[in-house]
């Protein structure tokens, strides 16, 4: 399986790694550290050197009950960072559900469009459309500030399949081939404890729809809920998580702790491929 990702083609026989850099005030877990232009050019050539394969600019928290951010604001806090990334060796995804800022990060050089509102905008839909770059899709319920009140669904599962079923077939008819496309069932984004985990553990089913599969699970709530730690000391959960929607068929993982998951994911591979020899032996190997 293979990404388009403007002039990138990314091979997808192991999970990539998606670095975040939130340009924000507020982000939930790392609000405020990467603010300046050049903190979060910092940041992020230093998530490329830990061994993202791909790193996400973000200048709007969509956290829980976040405001939302002007247009002005969040490119003044975006687009520098893309102008500086670009050419850095790897794609530069951006973070945003506003058509004019895909438009300006895009000509900035951004490979990946983020879009949270999985380019229900007709506008946004043809701008990709009209661009080589690669896209996530993204499911939610509600929008941010209201989001967590009351999630409710019949069957969680089948509702964001077939959501992102129908988002993948409009780009498609948009002209968006199928390789510039990644799903994504937007963890915590309109969903209960019960409502992620059901999905986590269904990423199979998403993954069945043909198209990479992204988790963004990294240092959120549910993950508080289990561990009973605050957002900045959840990079071991995280981690844990992470390797669970890998073996679960994630191709690309969004998180803040690039280190981190680059060596978790190391010793899975290896071991994964043990394992596979391991279970062919007869009775009586020591391996
Ligand atoms: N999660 C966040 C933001 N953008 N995009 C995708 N495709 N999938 C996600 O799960 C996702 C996302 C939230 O995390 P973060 O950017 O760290 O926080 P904030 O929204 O507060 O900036």
């Amino acid at each position: 399986m293979l990404l388009q990702c403007g002039t990138y083609r990314l091979a997808l026989d192991r999970p990539l790694i998606m670095g975040v850099v939130n340009v924000t005030p507020d982000s939930f877990s790392d609000g405020g550290l990467h603010l300046t232009r050049d903190a979060a050019i910092a940041h992020a050539r230093r998530l490329i050197d830990e061994g993202a394969d791909i790193v996400d600019i973000g200048g709007e928290s969509t956290r829980p009950g976040a405001q939302a951010v002007p247009l002005d604001e969040e490119r003044a806090r975006v687009l520098p960072v893309i102008e500086a990334l670009a050419g850095s060796g790897v794609p530069i995804s951006v973070d945003t559900r506003k058509p004019a800022l895909m438009r300006e990060a895009i000509k900035a050089g951004a490979s990946l469009v983020n879009d949270i509102d999985a380019l229900e905008s007709r506008e946004a839909l043809e701008i990709v459309a009209g661009a080589s770059v690669a896209v996530c899709l993204m499911h939610k319920q509600g929008d941010p500030q209201t989001m967590q009140q009351n999630p409710h669904y019949d069957d969680v599962v089948t509702e964001v399949r077939d959501y992102l079923s129908r988002r993948l077939q409009a780009a498609v008819n948009a002209g968006i081939a199928r390789e510039r496309i990644v799903l994504d069932p937007g963890f915590g984004f309109g969903k209960t404890y019960d409502h992620n985990l059901a999905l986590l553990r269904s990423l199979p089913a998403l993954a069945a729809l043909g198209v990479p599969v992204l988790a963004g699970l990294s240092r959120k709530a549910m993950l508080g809920r289990i561990t009973g730690r605050p957002a900045h000391e959840r990079v071991h959960a995280s981690v844990a998580a992470a390797i669970y929607a890998a073996q679960k068929g994630a191709r690309i993982l969004r998180v803040h702790d690039v280190t981190a998951t680059r060596d978790a994911l190391a010793v899975w591979s290896a071991l994964a491929g043990t394992i596979g020899v391991f279970s062919q032996g007869g009775a009586g190997d020591r391996g």
